[in-house]
């Protein structure tokens, strides 16, 4: 048997070592540390007037194939469930840090940002060149436009944009350890889309990938662009990648070989925010495997909530699983049942099948149950929190 050698400073754990891997490795955002002034001065704000302050994270991470980058790979999350869960939280009293990909869907301004109906076709000219909403929408739009204003004013919110996968986690991380002060009124509710693979830096292109040999002719010291190419030779008319002809031949296949993302849920749990609730959001598209999978990610990383969702059906439904519960579905009523007035979301414990569904979007914002649903769960955790520091 080895004897051991005491020390004064435990081994680093293996969650610590790819923390500082990856955050070695991978710049932080250019405006990181504007980011932290401006979050350390609204969560110090908040934290002084004793309130309750939760971190939305919304809408999708990008995943970049060159440095300087064209190229990236992104995914579906228009940030609707990240945008509307704010508009809720500011109602119930939070104060809002919302976290979100760059051009995803804002609180509020997200009624009026669609692809269809933009926001110009909301408005008409007024008397004397002045510019009103129209009619029809100025009642709504009055009220939207007042919450807004008085969350402002208040400074009760807070938005700040990422792009990448690694400028969200660097984000997450610096503000989940700005929240530490905020104790057990801190609330981490993790909604945005997160890449689980990447490009590592070391094996990611500074400059844009070639899709055509046509720089390897290049002059060896100046190693020109295609486009600066044309008139001088035909080498880029032969190998343009838009010519369908299958005469010209292809130089290259691109094959994007991808990293797992380091799953950093451990050390937000351990490290980044030990008092803070932590509710992670488990996304599907197999009805079958959902609540297995949210309560695998619940008893790995040890937090508090995961709110399980099928990609088909999360407007309409999503699984609580929580330590110690039974799962706990929260569904919107159909419109058929409405006009029935059957209860909403009582005894479920199957996914939804899809097909069951009617077109289009739900008439209630299903945010609008989850909401409540977590706050009542964060009262009793901060219970709980005081409770134990009583004892
Ligand atoms: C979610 O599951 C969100 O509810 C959606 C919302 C992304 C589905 P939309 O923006 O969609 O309203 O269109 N978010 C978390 C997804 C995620 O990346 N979870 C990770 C995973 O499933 C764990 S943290 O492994």
């Amino acid at each position: 048997m080895l004897d051991s050698i005491p020390s004064e400073t435990p081994p680093p754990n293996l969650h610590d070592l790819a923390e500082d891997h990856y955050f070695g490795a991978n710049p932080p955002p250019k405006d990181l540390e504007k980011h932290i002034a401006l979050a350390r001065e609204f969560i110090d704000f908040h934290s002084a007037a004793g309130r309750r302050l939760v971190l939305v994270t919304s809408g999708g991470t990008t995943v970049p194939l060159e440095k300087q980058t064209v190229r990236f790979i992104d995914n579906f999350s228009a940030g609707t469930r990240g945008a509307t869960s704010a508009e809720y939280f500011l109602e119930a009293g939070y104060a809002v840090l919302f976290l979100h990909r760059q051009f995803s869907l804002l609180p509020f301004s997200r009624h009026y940002s669609h692809a269809t109906d933009c926001f110009l076709d909301f408005l008409r000219e007024g008397p004397n060149g002045s510019v009103v909403a129209r009619d029809e929408d100025a009642g709504r739009m009055l009220q939207v436009l007042r919450k807004y204003r008085s969350a402002r004013d208040r400074h009760m919110f807070l938005d700040l944009p990422f792009v990448s996968i690694s400028d969200y986690l660097h984000e997450l991380r610096s503000i989940a350890r700005l929240m530490q002060p905020l104790g057990p009124r801190g609330l981490l509710y993790l909604a945005a889309a997160v890449s689980d693979f990447f490009v590592p830096p070391e094996r990611m292109s500074e400059h844009k990938i070639q899709s055509t040999n046509a720089v390897d002719s290049a002059p060896s010291n100046s190693k020109k662009s295609p486009s600066s190419d044309k008139g001088s030779d035909n080498e880029e008319e032969t190998f343009d990648n838009f010519d369908s002809s299958p005469a010209v031949p292809r130089s290259k296949s691109l094959v994007v070989d991808l990293d797992p993302v380091p799953k950093f849920l451990k050390n937000l749990v351990e490290g980044w925010s030990p008092q803070g609730m932590i509710v992670s959001f488990k996304l599907e598209t197999d009805p079958t495997i959902l609540v297995h999978k949210a309560r695998y990610s619940l008893d790995r990383y040890q937090h508090h909530l995961v709110i399980g969702n099928l990609l088909s059906t999360r407007k309409w439904e999503v699984v609580f699983v929580a330590p110690g519960s039974p799962d706990r579905w929260i569904r919107v009523p159909t419109p058929q049942q409405r006009r029935m007035s059957s209860s909403a979301g009582a005894g479920f414990d199957q996914p939804l099948d899809p097909k069951s569904l009617p077109e289009g979007e739900p008439e209630v914002e299903i945010e609008g149950l989850i909401i409540p649903a977590v706050g009542d769960l964060h009262t009793k955790y901060i219970e709980a929190f005081e409770a134990r520091r009583r004892a």
